[in-house]
């Protein structure tokens, strides 16, 4: 039976808790295959891991492979053909964005480096904030491995949108199609009310309270990562590992003709006007196995272009500050 090989940076933490488990379950990767998860911690969270890896053996899920922990990021990412880079430095008190950024850029020169060396065909997905331009970060530091195979987490961002509107319409999740969040996972993120279709109509034909998409749909889904915390005391977990697996799902299963999801892929200068080389959230059609292409027929009305304006603009402001750990 062929195994997979599973990389999870910050297996320790809270979405790491809530991802791993689903991932031996079968879930992701189907019944007909193993998973081996290479668990990636620091020194001081070693322990906590291996903890967590007894717990995992501890389910007697037919589908596990193996699990192994370790605190050496080219050791864990051997022969992996996937990296969830979710481990980072959660922002402190009175730290700036641009402060988050430089301070977990450093990490993701690392493991870019080691996936470089460790690895021959992974596709790395980081989760770890600012997540657009750690991604960035990562594949620019690590040159044998296609571009395309680096991508960067904006399901939740899509999945919370997607409740947003099943609730507002009354129809159930899988209705919402083509719900697609354009740009950065940050406030500036852009969630495209006017391509996203609920049961077959576009959404402005089923909510007709057209000034709810910009003064309360559009900011609940920006800021409701900040809800959680201010609700839970914590930030997203469980809903980020869930978004993470469908990330993964979403890469591996080819979409259905005519469907598109949300996720960061680096931009190729041609479409949307985004500039080449960002790690941009955009509409993409699965071709399964991790291979994808951008739809390129979007239409965007003026308002939604000035909207993508903005979170291009930030990204570029991002690439600046970590313009020195490009390699
Ligand atoms: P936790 O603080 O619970 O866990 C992070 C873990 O990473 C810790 O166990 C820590 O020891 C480990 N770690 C730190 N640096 C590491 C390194 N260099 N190598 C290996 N492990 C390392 O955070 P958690 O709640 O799990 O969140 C993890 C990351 O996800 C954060 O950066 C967070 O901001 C980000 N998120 C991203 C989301 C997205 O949609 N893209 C949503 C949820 C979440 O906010």
């Amino acid at each position: 039976m062929e195994t997979v090989h599973v990389a999870i940076t910050g297996a320790a933490g809270q979405i790491g808790y809530s991802m791993l488990f689903r991932l031996a379950s079968g879930e992701v990767f189907g019944h007909d295959k193993k998973v081996h998860l290479h668990l990636l911690e620091l020194p001081q969270a070693i322990k906590a891991a291996e903890g967590t890896a007894m717990e995992i053996d501890d389910c007697g899920f037919d589908t596990l492979a193996g699990v192994d922990c370790y605190d050496k990021a080219e050791e864990a990412f051997k022969g992996v053909n996937w990296a969830l880079l979710v481990g980072s430095m959660p922002r402190g008190p009175g730290m700036e964005r641009s402060d988050l950024i430089k301070a977990n850029g450093p990490i993701f020169v690392g493991q870019g480096q080691a996936l470089n060396k460790a690895a021959a065909d992974v596709r790395v997905v980081v989760v770890g904030n600012p997540c657009n331009t750690n991604a960035l970060i990562a594949q620019h530091n690590c040159r044998e491995i296609p571009a395309t195979q680096f991508s960067a987490m904006t399901a939740l961002d899509e999945n919370r949108a997607k409740a947003q509107l099943a609730k507002k319409s009354g129809v159930g999740v899988e209705h919402i199609k083509n719900m697609i969040v354009w740009g950065n996972h940050s406030t500036t993120m852009y969630p495209d009310y006017e391509n996203v279709s609920i049961n077959g109509k576009a959404a402005p034909e089923v909510i007709s309270d057209h000034n709810w998409f910009e003064s309360e749909f559009i900011p609940c889904v920006q800021k409701r990562g900040a809800a959680i915390i201010a609700a839970r005391g914590k930030s997203s977990a469980a809903s980020a590992a869930s978004a993470c697996l469908d990330h993964i799902k979403r890469f591996i299963t080819p979409s259905k003709p005519g469907e598109c999801f949300s996720a960061a892929v680096p931009s190729d200068g041609k479409l949307y006007d985004i500039p080449r080389g960002l790690m941009f959230s955009f509409p993409i059609k699965s071709l399964g196995q991790g291979k994808y292409e951008i739809a390129s027929d979007f239409n965007l009305s003026a308002n939604a272009q000035a909207k993508l304006k903005k979170t291009s603009d930030e990204l570029v402001s991002e690439r600046e500050v970590v313009k020195d750990l490009l390699g």
